[in-house]
């Protein structure tokens, strides 16, 4: 770390990268310390959309008296706002694709055509069928899936009108989109449209780039994410509370070791599936080892743990740490977030590494192709080369210590249902205490780890810092797994880190301060949360009116960007650490940082230091509860199953 600190504030993480430096085996953490970021292009002033450039118009220049334009006469706050809304792009179609495969095998299902899927949750199906406009009445479940997958499927085609879940949020954001013109039509269009917009000699002017970047996004977040977090919780269930365990500790010596890695969580069904078969668990005490141990790694571990309670190895920086341990057979990877450093490292061990996706495969991987029409066959021959692959294991086995429990699962549904009880399900406790004070608001904590900042101490640093001040904050991805390895995940967290007026709602329901949503398509939770407090009402008439904000600590990825631009552009003041990507450009930064406020009541900040940036979303909470005259705090009052039922 270039301020000498150490790589990681995560005891595992550390013992495995000193392994790695042992044994010669290079990870991020190795070539990060060998690779310089480019000062110009961590401003993002240089463009390369066409072959006159590369064209680089660093800050610098500006002390020169030089006009920073590239050889086509493009400004620098084009080409800054270009390479931002690309990002936008790309992040929105990552999310937006994985939500198209969930819906092509939403529909394989509903057709009788996959092998092991099923509808698990038919209340939510028929929930989803209503939000679609489709007649419930008087049809059987599998004609309202097939019309429902239909339908979702036209979302990402669709040539004009609205995303049907556009028309969920609070009327006021509906009309501000409207005004603005970032009301996105179909999903693919509007990505499409960005890359368009975004080539040699078309928009050249960074406010008309940065509205579609906000279209874009908004495609995402009310559309692609969405449609993948309602989709997979209709097939594979919608979450409840689950006990699980995190950190490399949880990789078994005596067992097989799995390791799901990736983002759709279609083949990870499958494998947890056919890791309860009886021919599977036969085969491995065959080989002479105790179990097969499925672990997960990144989003893909959020999605089996919420829904099963699997294990997580670990967050994006630690996956090739869990293969440094030796210990892991086989790692599956689909989609996203895979570093391709993942095959060197397996080559130094005995692991297999499959790709599984006909998108992404990766120089040195073998390739197993997942197909759900033959889910639970491709799930268990896996499983069945990651048992024969035992027997391989070779010396330098070491599997850290550090596991820790965690209650993750808490979907939308789940908040509504604890907080108001199975009869009266209601958000209406929640904004009772953030009116009284008790609660002083909400804040969205999400996103990656990025190698350039100390990993998972960000994340930690800033929920510790809300929490402490009475804010709830839930949280997903990368995130979610550093507050669970921290001990942040469970309910006893509250008495040890929350403040006074937090722990006591906490205790009282029996919840952690730091909710775990689940991946990051599972934002989209965020979003319909924040919608149901706002319809609940008390709180204003609009997202923006809520005491509420959003942050991405240690973001790295593109989604992180996506995500970001459509949490700002739906009304939530969001923060970003460890770098900006439109620092080249002072207007375009001005245009988020400032004049999105004025347009879409939500704007974008950026702070590196995680306690500074907990003191921008406090300020913002505070000057929201201002607006809404709950500044004063009332008379605290909490509520108790007594009140609950009076409620009625
Ligand atoms: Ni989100 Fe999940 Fe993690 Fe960042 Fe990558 S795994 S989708 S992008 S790194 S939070």
């Amino acid at each position: 770390m270039a301020d000498g600190k150490e790589k990681s504030i995560d005891k595992a993480t550390l013992e495995l990268i000193e392994k790695a430096e042992r044994e010669g085996i290079s990870t991020v953490f190795s070539r990060a310390d060998d690779m310089k970021p480019c000062p110009i292009g961590v401003e993002e002033s240089c463009c390369k959309v066409c072959s006159m450039g590369p064209c680089r118009m660093p800050r610098s220049k500006k002390g020169e008296g030089a006009r920073r334009v590239g050889v086509c006469g493009a400004t620098v706050d084009t080409v800054v706002a270009r390479n931002f809304a690309r990002k936008v792009a790309a992040g929105s179609a990552s999310h937006s694709d994985h939500a198209r495969e969930v819906v092509l095998t939403f529909l394989k299902t509903a057709r009788g055509e996959s092998q092991d899927f099923s509808i698990k949750d038919e209340i939510k199906l028929l929930e989803v069928a209503l939000d679609f406009g489709i007649n419930i009445e008087k049809r059987d479940t599998k004609d309202i899936a097939i019309e429902l997958g239909e339908k979702a499927l036209y979302e990402f085609g669709k040539q004009s009108g609205e995303l049907v879940y556009t028309k969920k949020a609070p009327l006021r954001r509906q009309e501000i989109w409207r005004k603005f013109g970032v009301l996105p039509r179909g999903i693919d269009r509007e990505i499409v449209e960005v890359m368009h917009r975004t080539h040699m000699g078309v928009d050249q002017d960074y406010r008309h780039i940065l509205q579609q970047a906000a279209r874009a996004a908004l495609a995402d977040g009310w559309g692609g994410s969405m449609i993948s977090t309602e989709l997979q919780d209709i097939m594979f269930g919608t979450p409840v509370p689950v006990l699980g365990s995190i950190n490399l500790g949880v990789l078994k010596e005596d067992h097989v070791n799995v390791v799901v890695h990736g983002h759709e969580p279609l083949l990870p069904e499958m494998l947890v599936a056919a890791s309860r078969d009886s021919g599977i668990r036969e085969l491995t005490d065959r080989a002479g080892a105790k179990g097969v141990n499925l672990a997960g790694m990144c989003c893909s571990a959020n999605e089996i743990l919420m829904r099963h309670g699997i294990p997580c190895a670990g967050n994006f920086l630690q996956q090739e740490l869990a293969l440094v341990t030796g210990a892991v057979e086989l790692m599956t990877v689909d989609v996203q977030c895979q570093m391709q450093g993942l095959a060197s490292v397996a080559e130094c061990f005995h692991t297999k590494l499959i790709t599984t996706s006909d998108r992404a495969m990766i120089e040195g991987a073998e390739h197993i192709e997942f197909h759900p029409e033959q889910g639970l066959d491709i799930a268990k021959r896996i499983l069945t080369m990651a048992i024969e692959n035992y027997p391989n294991r070779r010396h330098s086995v070491y599997i850290p210590a550090q596991s820790q429990d965690m209650v993750a699962g808490f979907s939308h549904e789940t908040i509504t249902y604890l907080l108001g009880g199975l009869f009266r399900a209601s958000y209406r406790p929640l904004n009772e205490n953030i009116a009284n004070g008790r609660i002083r608001g909400v804040a969205g904590v999400v996103g990656c780890n990025n190698v350039r900042t100390q990993h998972d101490a960000a994340h930690l640093a800033m929920i510790k810092e809300l929490i402490r001040n009475d804010v709830l904050v839930l949280t997903t991805g990368c995130s979610a797994m550093a507050c669970g390895k921290a001990g942040l995940l469970t309910p006893e967290a509250a008495h040890f880190h929350a403040g006074g007026g937090l722990t006591e709602v906490c205790e009282a329901i029996g919840i952690p301060p730091v909710l775990h949503l689940g991946s990051c398509v599972d934002n989209s939770r965020i979003l319909i949360a924040a919608t149901a407090m706002v319809k609940e009402g008390g709180l204003g008439d609009d997202l923006s009116d809520l005491p509420a904000a959003g942050a991405a600590p240690e973001w790295m990825s593109e989604k992180a960007i996506a995500i970001g631009q459509y949490f700002v552009t739906s009304g939530i003041f969001t923060v970003f650490g460890t770098t900006w990507p439109t620092t080249g450009s002072e207007n375009v930064t001005e245009h988020l940082f400032h004049e999105y406020e004025d347009m879409y009541k939500g704007m974008w900040a950026f702070e590196q230091d995680p306690i500074q940036a907990a003191g921008l979303m406090i300020a913002h909470i505070d000057k929201k509860r201002k607006a809404l005259g709950i500044d004063k705090g009332r008379e605290r009052v909490l509520f108790d199953m007594a009140m609950r039922r009076a409620m009625e």
